[in-house]
């Protein structure tokens, strides 16, 4: 059973109603945040270029993001990361992260002068491979840094129940640490076993979103992605991240997101205008080093998972042996198929 999201419009003009109820309940939800027919002309141009590198189906209105169900790929693919490349270089996908209603918001919320993450991510979802779906887990993991960063996520069109779109347990945050992270397949690799932590009621909040619904929520707020049931929909949403001025920030989030598979140069190549390159470099936020303990040890479990006859390990391993072929993790990967006789 899934609860509705509460909705925090009445409190966007008080600050510290805010602040409450994110303390509260981990998370703040808005209805129609950002502007829906900008988020509908943003999903224009990024459906446009999903069609184009072949993910909908062809002499369809890429508006109503019809898969090609035979492309189903997604993170750690190697089908992926062209396609995910092309989206990942148009500059109103990176722009709309730096839309005034919602770094406002944020501002509000932190109460301090922020600056969103360079490293943006869409979230493109084929329907119906749900053993992909974004498994429960928190942000910390992922994007380490500060405990103070904020996820934005936001649909890019309507998104209701069975499209998949974003659930949380209010008031998992309370929690106030890193829980234990396992192996798992779907976007981020890791996903927390409530039933280990008998002090979570796992009582998971979403809605039917529609273009412009927000949801705002910090780092150690466990949540997940719904599955994509449809029958032949992709579900396209944005996960932007934002922090104050002046916090740590990690390493890697000053890259562009790693299944584009772009650097930098590759992402502004062909940018018009040049507002947004390298926009970070004004701040002075400490960059703090990767702390790779968690990714290494989901991996770890995926090898020994593997060993034990676990598809799900498996399509793990032979998903590295074919995305990063000659890294450390493949020849892992290659050794415990080896040892399989299934290499
Ligand atoms: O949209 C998704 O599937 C995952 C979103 C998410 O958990 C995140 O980016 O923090
Ligand atoms: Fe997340």
């Amino acid at each position: 059973m899934i609860k509705e999201l509460r909705v925090s419009n009445d409190a966007m003009d008080d600050p510290s109603e805010l602040r409450r109820r994110m303390a509260d309940e981990g998370y703040l939800f808005f209805k129609q945040l950002q502007n829906p027919d900008k988020m509908r002309a943003l999903r224009q141009e990024m459906m446009a270029t999903i069609q184009r590198v072949g993910w909908l189906i062809g002499d369809t209105d890429p508006m109503d993001a019809i898969a090609d169900v035979t492309k189903q790929c997604t993170e750690g693919d190697l089908g992926y990361s062209a396609g995910y490349g092309e989206v990942y270089k148009l500059n109103a996908f990176h722009r709309s992260a730096h839309w005034p209603e919602v770094t406002e918001m944020v501002e509000k919320i932190v109460g301090r002068p922020i600056m969103p993450h360079p490293q943006k991510i869409a979230r493109i979802w084929f329907p119906k491979y749900t053993e992909h779906t974004t498994p429960t887990h928190q942000d910390f993991v992922h994007f380490q840094g500060s405990f103070e960063t904020y996820t934005c996520w936001a649909p890019v069109g309507d998104c209701p129940i069975e499209l998949g779109g974003l659930a949380v347990i209010p008031g998992s945050h309370k929690v106030n640490r890193v829980l234990e992270h396992h192996f798992s397949l779907g976007a981020g690799s890791l996903v927390v076993d409530t039933d280990e932590h008998p002090e979570i009621d796992p009582v998971w909040h979403s809605t039917n979103y529609e273009a412009g619904d927000t949801l705002i929520f910090p780092a150690l707020t466990i949540h997940k992605a719904l599955p994509n049931y449809t029958e032949d929909k992709l579900r396209l949403s944005l996960d932007n991240r934002y922090q104050a001025v002046g916090d740590p920030i990690a390493e890697h989030m000053l890259e562009p997101h790693g299944p584009s598979g772009l650097g930098w140069d590759d992402v502004y190549a062909t940018w018009r205008d040049d507002e947004l390159k390298y926009y970070w470099r004004k701040y002075d936020n400490p960059v703090v080093a990767r702390d790779w303990s968690y990714s290494d040890k989901g991996f770890a479990e995926a090898l020994d998972m593997a060993r034990g006859g676990n598809e799900q390990a498996l399509y793990r391993l032979r998903q590295t042996i074919d995305n990063t072929p000659g890294t450390p993790r493949a020849e892992q990967a290659l050794a415990v198929l080896a040892e399989m006789g299934i290499a």
